[in-house]
């Protein structure tokens, strides 16, 4: 049994994993950011199959099929718009990440690679989301004991790697510090 939990700089459209997480909006139809750029790189049917979800509260997620992206599908989870940080958005990322990973196990995914959500057009703060993230990975591959996993954060910019790739060597040394 291995669990990874890397960071990457990248494109998440190019990358040949099990699912990429979309940072979607609550119509599921698409938008810009990284939702515009997966939904360009899987083609028109990804939004054909959006539509008949209905769209997606805030903190949850829906999955679909790939469609010509190299990975096999899409969750997309609907990050919080950032107000202030005192209407909940802590725990609705949380949710975002916590609950396309339940999506994930669920269907025997294995390979699964987030984007920095809320972070864009959302406005959440980048550390703070840092550190959300990869606190709910780590929580959740604690309870996955008998199962393989690869977690990718696949950052698009250079400090947000740098952000993530801190974090996760920390969280690495943590036990050994202890
Ligand atoms: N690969 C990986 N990350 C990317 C890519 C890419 N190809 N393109 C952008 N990013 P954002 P949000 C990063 O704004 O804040 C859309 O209109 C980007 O640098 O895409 O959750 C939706 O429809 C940033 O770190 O998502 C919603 O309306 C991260 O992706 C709204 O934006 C998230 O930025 C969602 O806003």
């Amino acid at each position: 049994m291995t669990h990874q939990l890397t960071a990457i700089q990248g494109d998440i459209t190019t990358l040949e994993v099990d699912v990429i997480v979309n940072a979607a909006n609550s119509s599921l139809l698409g938008g810009g950011g990284v939702d515009g750029a997966i939904h360009r790189a899987a083609g028109p049917e990804l939004v054909e199959e959006c539509r008949l979800l209905r769209g997606c509260k805030t903190g949850q997620a829906k999955m679909t099929q790939g469609y010509a992206l190299p990975a096999k599908h899409v969750i997309h989870t609907v990050g919080p718009v950032w107000n202030g940080g005192k209407k909940n958005e802590p725990e609705l990322l949380a949710s975002c990440y916590a609950n396309s990973l339940a999506i994930a196990a669920d269907n025997n995914l294995k390979s699964i690679a987030f984007p920095c959500i809320s972070t864009g057009i959302y406005g959440f703060p980048k550390g703070r989301a840092a550190k959300i993230a990869v606190a709910t990975a780590a929580e959740f591959l604690a309870t996955q004991a008998d199962r393989d996993w690869r977690i990718i954060f696949c950052c698009y910019g250079a400090s947000d790697f740098e952000r993530y790739s801190r974090l996760l060597d920390a969280d690495r040394a943590a036990p050994e510090d202890a």
